[in-house]
């Protein structure tokens, strides 16, 4: 009896190993829309880096591995796309996903929602134009802001968990709120931040 228990257990066992492995290859899927470039994330670990393409409202989405295993972007390495003049929406589900924007310019709205697992978001060397509302859920995130410029309002919620808000060299020209949420937060600010409106901090428990 014991042992049988013991067989039935480990079988259930090696079908979770199973879909462990199949959920480290994640894919993510962009298209624009209306002008908007739209970032859709599945449940896996997803790595999404984003980056200035060769025309003007073009850019480059490159997947890169996540928790090891690679992110395909539309089931390719990287795709580039045209026509976004709009805002930038991004939604990346569970999983611990890492989302990278490097050097671009957002022509609109930047909206992020990492979703539920341990994030990370990193924007650096960038610009966005209009509001930012940036959310990282459950899970204990980090997001990072390097030498960027935010035209318009920022709004950044942290959401459940233990997560790190880390901000150096960057402009914030409108009014700031940045929420941490439950659990022990940190706020790091770096230096050399400049903020030209109101500042909102709340639900932080240590300040560097
Ligand atoms: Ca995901
Ligand atoms: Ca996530
Ligand atoms: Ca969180
Ligand atoms: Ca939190």
């Amino acid at each position: 009896m014991a042992r049988a228990t013991r067989e039935r257990s480990q079988v259930r066992l090696g079908v979770e190993h199973l879909e462990d492995r199949l959920a480290l290859s994640g894919n993510v899927t962009v298209n624009v829309s209306g002008g908007s470039l739209l970032i859709r994330g599945d449940n896996s670990s997803n790595g999404v880096m984003i980056t200035q393409g060769p025309g003007s409202y073009t850019y480059i989405i490159t997947g890169f591995t996540q928790n090891g295993g690679p992110t395909t972007i539309n089931g390719q390495a990287s795709v580039t796309v045209g026509g976004v003049s709009e805002n930038f929406d991004i939604q990346l589900r569970r999983g611990n996903d890492f989302l990278f924007l490097n050097g671009v310019v957002v022509p609109d709205e930047l909206i992020v929602d990492a979703g539920d697992g341990n994030d990370r978001v990193l924007l650096r060397n960038s610009f966005a134009s209009s509001e930012s509302v940036i959310e990282t859920g459950n899970g204990n995130d980090f997001l990072q802001i390097a030498n960027t410029r935010f035209n318009n309002e920022f709004f950044a919620d942290l959401g459940n968990g233990n997560d790190i808000f880390a901000d150096i060299n960057s402009v914030f020209a409108d009014d700031v709120a940045v929420n941490g949420g439950s659990g022990f937060d940190r706020l790091l600010n770096l230096g050399g931040n400049t903020t030209l409106g109101s500042i909102s901090v709340k639900r932080f428990e240590s300040f560097v």
